[in-house]
């Protein structure tokens, strides 16, 4: 059996045993372990000038983890500037947002060819390399560059935006030829693999085939053959299913029960991103208690938003914003027993989230565009079949493809969100069962493991120079 490398920005160590970081992790620890191989990547750390010459390795039976420090200057144009400041709000649909400057770029193409030379050592001719996400699509070419012929996959976990608004980048030719170094290109949705194949026809002089399976596509580009599939991933959902059962009793739950004093309770719980709209659900929950005034008093709403990207200017700004919402709302509308919103800039672990999940009568999730939206999937495996919560979820989440059957809004619409919300409080508890029934069957057939065992059985087929069936 070949070896799986794995190469992802950071590189999530883990103590054997030790309850892990998320979902994703846990798959890659997973097809690691089966497979044997390599974790590479950044190891998460700044250091005062150069980044780290050789990679530091450890050791966990057939698997080794490979990390890197990046020097601080390769961290603030590969990382804070090109992926976070033109990768991400580009992707995300929000050209406002995007800075645009060589410096950034070049530190970019640069830091992913470090990579690159740092890893070539360790790979040996048979192994398979999946690559992920924004901040390494450049990685496959620069190996490439270095005479690698392996089998090599990339997964995007972002959104892929349409054409017209990726060429607002400036060579966004040749990151599109970066990406077509690869032989398999993963996407959450078929909205993401539209995106790409509709690059590939209109800005290139390549060819897309479609294939017989749904979203999948042939592409042929730039002297390349390659793959391009849907692959939506999830969660591990009866692993979820378990952890809610007691989780909904442990004693920060219970805690946060007695705090409500039978109160409904509705959650969200998101890094503090300006793609997640949290502005916009602020808002939506103010529209409801302005529209619906019977639930002041009567319900709550928890909104768990740890701070992520601390050293970019766009997430200084929400941050303040949010707050000032919070804080304007509360004033307009508590009383002297009751906080409308209860707003958390931190994190809590897996447990504890699943037990405040279980409890809430809402899982309110409504980004403005996100690859998937993992915790829409938290929120509806943690419910207590019968007598579940509801979900409201937004349209643009990559979520909304295999979840017909939450309460699907759009999130820019903000009186409509506090309509569902209404909707999802006063939810009959036949409608409630029904939709938690449907959502789970989709969750139980489509979970983490099928994702990473369809990707890297995919991966294994490669290269797809020939007609695949
Ligand atoms: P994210 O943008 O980080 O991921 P998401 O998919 O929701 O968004 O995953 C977040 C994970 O972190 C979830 O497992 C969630 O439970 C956890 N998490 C979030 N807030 C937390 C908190 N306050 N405390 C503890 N844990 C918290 C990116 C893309 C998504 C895509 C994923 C996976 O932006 O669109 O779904 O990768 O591909």
């Amino acid at each position: 059996m070949s070896r799986l490398v794995v190469v992802s920005n950071r590189v999530a160590l883990m103590e054997e045993g030790k309850q892990a970081a998320g979902g994703l992790a846990v798959a890659i620890l997973a097809a690691l372990k089966k497979t044997g191989g390599i974790w590479f990547g950044w190891s998460g750390k700044v250091v005062d000038g150069e980044s780290q010459v050789e990679p530091t390795r450890t050791e966990a039976g057939k698997l080794t983890y490979a990390t890197l420090d990046l020097g601080r200057r390769d961290h603030e144009e590969y990382y804070n500037g090109f992926a976070n400041q033109t990768l991400w709000p580009l992707f995300h649909y929000r050209l406002g947002l995007i800075s645009v400057n060589r410096r950034t770029r070049e530190g970019y193409e640069r830091v992913n060819a470090y990579f690159a030379d740092k890893l070539e050592p360790l790979l040996r001719t048979d192994d398979m390399i999946w690559v992920h996400d924004y901040h390494l699509i450049p990685f496959g070419d620069e190996l490439r560059r270095r005479g690698c012929s392996q089998r090599m996959g990339f997964f995007l976990h972002t959104p892929f935006p349409p054409p017209e608004l990726l060429t607002a980048l400036p060579n966004h030719r040749d990151l599109i030829r970066e990406l077509c170094a690869y032989d398999l290109v993963g996407f959450h949705t078929i909205t993401d693999l539209r995106g790409f194949c509709d690059y590939i026809r209109t800005e290139t002089d390549g060819t897309v085939e479609q294939r017989g399976a749904y979203g999948t596509a042939m592409i042929r580009a730039f002297g390349r053959t390659l793959l391009a599939k849907v692959f939506p991933i999830s969660i591990d959902t009866p692993a979820l299913e378990s952890l809610a059962r007691t989780a909904g009793r442990s004693r920060q739950a219970e805690r946060l029960r007695e705090s409500l004093v039978g109160r409904r309770l509705i959650i969200g719980v998101d890094r503090l991103d300006y793609s997640k709209g949290l502005p916009q659900r602020f808002a939506a929950f103010e529209q409801l208690l302005e529209s619906y005034p019977e639930h002041c008093n009567r319900v709550s709403f928890l909104q768990v938003a740890p701070p992520s990207r601390e050293d970019v200017p766009e997430y200084i700004a929400i941050r303040r914003e949010l707050s000032e919402m919070a804080g304007r709302i509360n004033g307009r509308f508590a009383e002297f027993d009751w906080q409308p919103i209860r707003y958390l800039n931190r994190s809590f672990g897996q447990r504890v989230l699943a037990g405040f999940y279980r409890l809430a009568n809402v899982g309110l999730v409504t980004p403005l565009r996100d690859g998937m939206n993992l915790v829409a999937k938290e929120y509806v495996a943690c419910q207590d079949a019968d007598d579940p919560g509801v979900l409201v979820l937004s349209q643009f989440a990559g979520a909304a493809h295999e979840m017909g059957e939450a309460l699907i809004v759009n999130p820019f619409d903000i009186e409509g969100v506090g309509d569902a919300l209404q909707r999802a409080l006063t939810m009959p508890l036949g409608e409630r069962k029904e939709r938690h029934a449907a959502l789970m069957q989709t969750l139980r057939r489509h979970d983490i493991s099928w994702w990473r065992e369809s990707y890297v059985d995919a991966l294994t087929r490669a290269p797809y120079d020939f007609p695949v069936t």
